[in-house]
């Protein structure tokens, strides 16, 4: 008897060790090979259509996307590069991380969004003139994730947000409103991307 409960209360135990190794593993997949990207946490709740992931704390270099049209997405990519660029000459090379964020803010109709470019650990960042681009730290927190297909456009961005937040309402769970991220894996030259939308808890 006694063993039959202990083993009720193993195997839970047991799948949620298991599945947080898999998602170590899973980030890994997600981060593809060779790229680097922030560590972090999967809490565990069966039949939930997301994921919730406890980011560490996290530094990235950010700049501003100064509207929804594509020359300014692609103006905001070229400052960063041009940072890492500039970082490089100075002999401090940033590696490559990943995933590139998108943070949205909707406030009264408008869209407001930073871009920013994961930055690893102990990574050393030269003191520069740049104002338009700048060294973010995220503080270690809970975000609720899920990945979605297709072109990434802000349309569907937003909108697959908007499920995600009505998924985590039915949940019971709080988070931050009007704010979205969206998260992209691969270069920004590859055509198929994988890609995830954020929203954090509150
Ligand atoms: C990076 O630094 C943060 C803050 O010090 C820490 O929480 C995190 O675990 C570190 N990540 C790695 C991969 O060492
Ligand atoms: C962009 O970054 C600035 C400076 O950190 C911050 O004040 C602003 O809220 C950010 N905007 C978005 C949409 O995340
Ligand atoms: C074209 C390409 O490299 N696609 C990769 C994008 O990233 C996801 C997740 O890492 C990979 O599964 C794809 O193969």
């Amino acid at each position: 008897m006694a063993s039959q409960r202990m083993a009720q209360f193993l195997f839970p135990l047991l799948a949620l060790i298991f599945i947080l190794l898999c998602k170590a593993l899973c980030n890994e997949g997600i981060c593809g090979a060779k790229k680097i990207c922030p560590e972090y946490f999967s809490v565990v709740t069966p039949n939930e259509d997301f994921e919730t992931r406890l980011y560490v704390e996290t530094r990235w270099i950010t700049t501003q996307v100064k509207s929804q049209q594509l020359s300014d997405v692609m103006a905001a990519h070229y400052r960063l590069q041009g940072f890492c660029d500039r970082q490089k000459a100075k002999g401090h090379p940033i590696p490559d991380g990943y995933p590139v964020l998108i943070s949205a803010i909707k406030a009264a109709d408008k869209l407001y969004a930073n871009m920013s470019w994961f930055v690893p650990n102990n990574t050393e960042i030269a003191i520069t003139s740049d104002t338009n681009v700048w060294i973010q730290t995220r503080p270690m927190g809970y975000v609720y994730v899920r990945s979605f297909g297709g072109v990434p456009s802000w349309e569907t961005s937003i909108e697959k947000g908007e499920q995600l937040q009505e998924l985590v309402t039915k949940a019971g769970k709080s988070f931050v409103a009007n704010h979205f991220f969206g998260a992209v894996y691969n270069s920004s030259l590859e055509l198929r991307k994988y890609k995830e939308i954020w929203i954090p808890a509150s």
